[in-house]
């Protein structure tokens, strides 16, 4: 028998071996090794914060090429304008509304993925994917009542990733100490950990109390245990030894994931690299302070560019870059003043984190959920622009696909030639979500149901969405979102609300 259709060949030789042919599989649907998958994600960072999105204050030059090189696209979608709600969608495919756990976790809160739930890392495990994940987490850790000093789970490792390095929720929040595979990285067993949400341990300091002690004060909130000088969410106890120093967290989480790299090239790897920057508090080496000249929310930026460029030059070094995907993108949109006196604001000059758009994070306008999404594949990609309407939602079918996997996500669509920038095609439609409310993102159009509560949180600024009446604006023509053409388009208004209605309910 002489076959020459390589596929051919491979349907014959599988149906010899059966199973073993899972690996050779995905090689035949890619053509050659199926590529390594980095994803990096940042924390708050705003659709017009890189030069390659307009920014002209800030200097982004690392990630101007990833979004020079790749495809940058201007229809870029995080599931919504908080960060858990939009990772949870990242890892699950699965709209985060649907899931009444997915809103701002304390650093206490138990898992809200369920450990028997389809996941990214897992369906890549499933093609012989090593996972990693290094940074931020904040999609709680545990089933209700975690023993910070013993093995924490369930938690990344449970739900799919063969190795984690990650904090807990968010640099504001305790426990502020570095987590590796489950245990407390640099614990003193006999100096314990101990967390609460509700009240103080005896004789602790709070920066309420002793405001004194703080190198960087609260605006709102923000005034519980102090850790390195900056007042936390929450109240901490013990674990002096691991607790991280915030001005090394960027070059910590850089190093853990560079090791990540090297230590598995021989193999396809997913590296999920959820950078801490820009949230709040904002706390750049010493090395970036002063470098941008907007305070430490645009020093941080700087030093969040100057670790992609770091990752890549790893990747490049490792000859790993031609053979990998790298997607860039940012948890929902900015914020200037999140809680700290950090001169964020008085700093600000005309940079527009938000680029044109409006609101911010928290909100249902544009800026809360569009962000920088890029995607990039040396020698594969073509460099371009998408208009294309894309969601964070849509990578786990998408690259699903791209490795041969069959999984797919509840909400989330294959787009995978999208992506590639095969196509301008993207999706039809796109639920949004900001603080458990939703809203609908239809071709040019957004729509915003009435809510009750107040239009501005005037703590941070930003104007949140919330209207008497129903919102329609057509982006096409107002991407600014100041015309509301409700009333004059009634027949758009209502086909939105109806086909809107339809996938809540679905
Ligand atoms: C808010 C915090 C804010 C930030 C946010 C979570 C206050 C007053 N504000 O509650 O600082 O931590 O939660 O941000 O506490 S996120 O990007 O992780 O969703
Ligand atoms: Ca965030």
């Amino acid at each position: 028998m002489k076959i020459s259709n390589p596929i051919l060949t491979f349907a014959v030789f599988c149906s010899l071996s059966l199973g073993a042919c899972k690996k050779t599989a995905t090689s035949q649907k890619t053509a050659s090794a199926p590529p390594n998958i980095v994803i990096i994600y940042a924390d708050d960072l705003g659709y017009g914060e890189l030069g390659a999105y307009g920014a002209t204050n800030l200097k982004t030059p690392n990630l101007d090429k990833l979004a020079n090189g790749g495809i940058r696209f201007t229809n870029g979608y995080a599931s919504s304008a908080t960060c858990t709600p939009s990772r949870y969608a990242l890892l699950t495919g699965i709209y985060p509304w649907r899931n009444q756990r997915a809103k701002i976790l304390p650093g206490t809160a138990p898992l809200i993925i369920d450990t028997a739930q389809m996941t990214l890392p897992k369906l890549l495990k499933q093609e012989g994917y090593h996972t990693g994940i290094v940074g931020k987490w904040h999609l709680g850790l545990g089933n209700g009542n975690v023993d910070w000093n013993q093995y924490i789970a369930p938690g990344p490792n449970e739900v799919g990733f063969d190795q984690s390095y990650i904090m807990a929720a968010t640099q504001d929040r305790v426990p502020t100490v570095y987590i590796k595979n489950g245990r407390v990285d640099n614990l003193d067993p006999t100096d314990p950990i101990e967390i609460n949400y509700v009240e103080n341990f005896e004789g602790e300091v709070t920066g309420k109390e002793n405001p004194e002690l703080l190198k960087m004060k609260p605006s709102h909130g923000h005034d519980n245990s102090i850790v390195n000088g900056i007042s936390r969410i929450g109240y901490m106890k013990g674990g002096a030894d691991a607790k991280w120093i915030d001005e090394d967290m960027a070059d910590q989480f850089l190093a853990k994931a560079q090791t990540y790299i090297k230590s598995h090239k021989t193999e396809p790897f997913f590296l999920y690299y959820a950078l801490q920057q820009p949230h709040v508090p904002r706390t750049p080496h010493p090395r970036f302070v002063g470098t941008s000249g907007m305070g430490p929310r645009g020093d941080v930026i700087v030093e969040a560019d100057w670790c992609v460029g770091e990752l890549i030059n790893t990747l490049e070094e490792e000859g790993l870059l031609e053979n990998t995907l790298i997607v860039f993108s940012s948890d929902n949109g900015p914020v200037v003043d999140d809680g700290y006196h950090d001169d964020s604001v008085e700093k600000l000059g005309d940079h527009k984190p938000a680029g044109p758009l409006r609101g911010g994070k928290y909100s249902l306008f544009e800026a809360g959920t569009r962000v920088p999404f890029i995607t990039y594949w040396k020698g594969t990609i073509q460099p371009g622009v998408s208009n294309a309407l894309v969601s964070q939602l849509d990578l786990l079918s998408s690259i699903a696909a791209l490795t041969g996997s069959t999984e797919r996500g509840r909400d989330s669509e294959d787009l995978l030639d999208t992506f590639l920038g095969k196509t301008k095609i993207g999706r039809k439609e796109v639920i949004i979500e900001a603080t458990s409310r939703t809203a609908f993102r239809q071709g040019d159009w957004a729509m915003i149901p009435p809510y009750n509560g107040r239009r501005v949180n005037t703590q941070v600024n930003i104007e949140l969405g919330n209207d008497t009446i129903y919102q329609l604006y057509n982006l096409k023509d107002d991407l600014e979102q100041q015309n509301n053409l409700a009333e004059s388009r009634p027949e758009v208004l209502a086909k939105m609300i109806s086909e809107y209605e339809a996938i809540l309910l679905k």
